[in-house]
């Protein structure tokens, strides 16, 4: 069988990356092409993401896949983290930097959405999580600015980026589900909440779904990139969340899975939302998967509070570059010989949203709930681990518990894999076995839809992951330890923790 290869355009928070996949119906290989930084920037006291950057790092990534490929890639797909977006004039002009979820500009925005549409019966019409700077709350919080006033188109991240490719705008389903502008039952826009809200819908473009056509590159992409043929861009699941779900390799349907990264999405693949006032009031998400699922998930903090944890002592410490991986792994492996659970925090508190302060922040947090404060990196870092593991294991309960189902095993997937005592607590706190790998899943699940929908291979999602259960590496954790001590744990936070709807 004649080999394809396909490139998986992937923009996390903390990185970006151009990955080829090589695909027969038996074998799937990752080559990464490009990874670069992603690095937000404050202007006027506003944090952006610095997009033409990204862009920039994608025609590199697109370059250096076309040269390793010998020009032979068959089609291109584009993820990226979610509810962001950027707004452009009417001959397509990008009429300002998009503005970072991390920003603050959302502060009240929520109360604003509330006193037009009350938080039950936007849950009802959404089934989205209550997170601060949701798409309608960074909305509301724009409503009347000179640049929403002027703007005739808004794009998505991932559909920013297509567009840029392509000339051609289109609004991706899985991420567009994230605006919380979606009905998850009929799978299209949800008007009458955006009408309550004073939110113009036509400034979206049509809708695609996963393996629709996304246009062909431009003329100028060609010419930036070296490819020589008009290549298609193929809709993948937009939202690296949606992508990443398609690449856990699952072998039964009675799974759990944690995507992690910056954010940890812990949660299950179900066929339909649960849209009940218990699972709003526990702040879980549907949003949507490929192939008609439902990603019934919660968010959780993630590696984002270990990352500003090092981004500040590598501050104190006045040191200019980044942190490498083996400086991580010395850190995991001081922490793995802290005690255990000593201090654990909220891995849900949106109090750890905004960047800086990390470590004081988590201090703060240990003070007030009466535990000992930790001292040093290793302390805080095994704080860190063993409150997300906690987090974990709460989501996947409430999963469970809200949704009806039992699960057998957890999958985690994303740069976490890397984090070996983040698998091992997660399993000991999950009580269950951790199945974790492949860490670039979004980029996998990405390549697979483009290979399904170019006709390399068939079959649902069970048959796509079958694929990546045989060919991907896969380390499987048991759980240890006295479980015990997870529910003494969990028991010093308290009942407030993660189920912050309050509002
Ligand atoms: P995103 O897609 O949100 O940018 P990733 O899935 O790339 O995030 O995950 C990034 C995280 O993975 C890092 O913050 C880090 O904590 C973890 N990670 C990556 N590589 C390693 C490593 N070698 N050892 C330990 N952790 C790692
Ligand atoms: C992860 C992610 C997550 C969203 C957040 C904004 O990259 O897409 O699913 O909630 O970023």
């Amino acid at each position: 069988t004649t080999e394809h290869r396909f490139a998986a355009v992937d923009l996390g928070a903390s990185s970006g990356r151009v990955i080829v996949g090589e695909v027969t119906p038996e074998r799937l290989t990752l080559h990464e092409a490009h990874r670069f930084p992603n690095r937000p920037t404050r202007v006027l006291g506003t944090l952006h993401w610095d997009v033409l950057s990204l862009y920039q790092g994608v025609l590199n990534g697109l370059k250096a896949a076309a040269v390793h490929t010998g020009d032979g890639l068959t089609s291109i797909g584009i993820d990226t983290w979610a509810v962001d977006y950027g707004l452009l004039a009417a001959d397509g002009t990008l009429l300002a930097n998009p503005v970072h979820y991390r920003d603050t500009r959302t502060t009240g925005a929520a109360e604003k959405v509330a006193a037009a549409l009350p938080p039950q019966a936007l849950y009802a019409a959404t089934g989205i999580q209550h997170l601060p700077f949701n798409t309608i709350y960074q909305l509301t919080a724009a409503q009347g600015t000179p640049t929403l006033s002027a703007a005739h188109r808004l794009l998505l991240i991932p559909d920013l980026i297509s567009y840029w490719l392509t000339g051609e705008p289109g609004t991706e389903l899985t991420n567009a589900s994230t605006t919380q502008l979606i009905d998850p039952r009929t799978r299209d826009w949800a008007a009458p909440v955006a009408r309550a809200l004073g939110i113009d819908l036509s400034l979206f473009p049509p809708l695609r779904r996963p393996g629709d056509p996304a246009g062909t590159l431009r003329q100028d992409v060609l010419t930036e990139t070296g490819l020589t043929h008009p290549l298609p861009v193929t809709a993948v699941g937009s939202h690296d969340t949606a992508s990443a779900v398609v690449g856990v390799p699952a072998t039964t349907p009675d799974f759990a899975y944690i995507a992690t990264g910056t954010w940890s999405l812990a949660g299950l693949e179900l066929d339909a939302p649960v849209l009940t006032e218990e699972s709003r009031a526990a702040n879980f998400t549907n949003e949507l998967g490929v192939d008609g699922t439902v990603r019934y998930l919660r968010n959780i903090m993630g590696l984002w509070m270990l990352q500003e944890c090092v981004r500040t002592w590598d501050t104190e410490n006045a040191r200019t570059t980044r942190a490498t991986s083996a400086d991580l792994t010395a850190l995991i492996r001081a922490a793995a010989q802290a005690t255990p659970l000593r201090s654990v925090v909220d891995a849900g508190d949106p109090a750890f949203i905004a960047p800086h302060h990390m470590p004081d922040r988590i201090a703060d947090a240990c003070r007030r709930t009466g535990q000992p404060v930790p001292r040093t990196p290793a302390e805080t870092t095994r704080c860190v681990l063993d409150s997300l593991a906690l987090a974990h294991r709460r989501a996947i309960e409430d999963a469970t518990r809200l949704s009806g189902r039992t699960v057998s095993a957890v999958h985690i997937v994303g740069g976490g894999v890397h984090n070996t005592l983040l698998c091992q607590l997660t399993a000991d706190a999950c009580g269950l076995p951790v199945i974790a790998g492949p860490a670039e899943a979004a980029a996998l699940g990405n390549v697979l839809v483009q290979a399904r929908t170019a006709g390399v291979i068939t079959g649902g999602l069970p048959e796509l992951r079958a694929l990546l259960h045989s060919t991907q590496p896969l380390r499987q954790y048991e759980p240890t330890g006295d479980h015990s001590a997870w529910d003494r744990a969990a028991a010093r936070l308290g009942d407030a923790q993660v189920t912050t709807a309050t509002s």
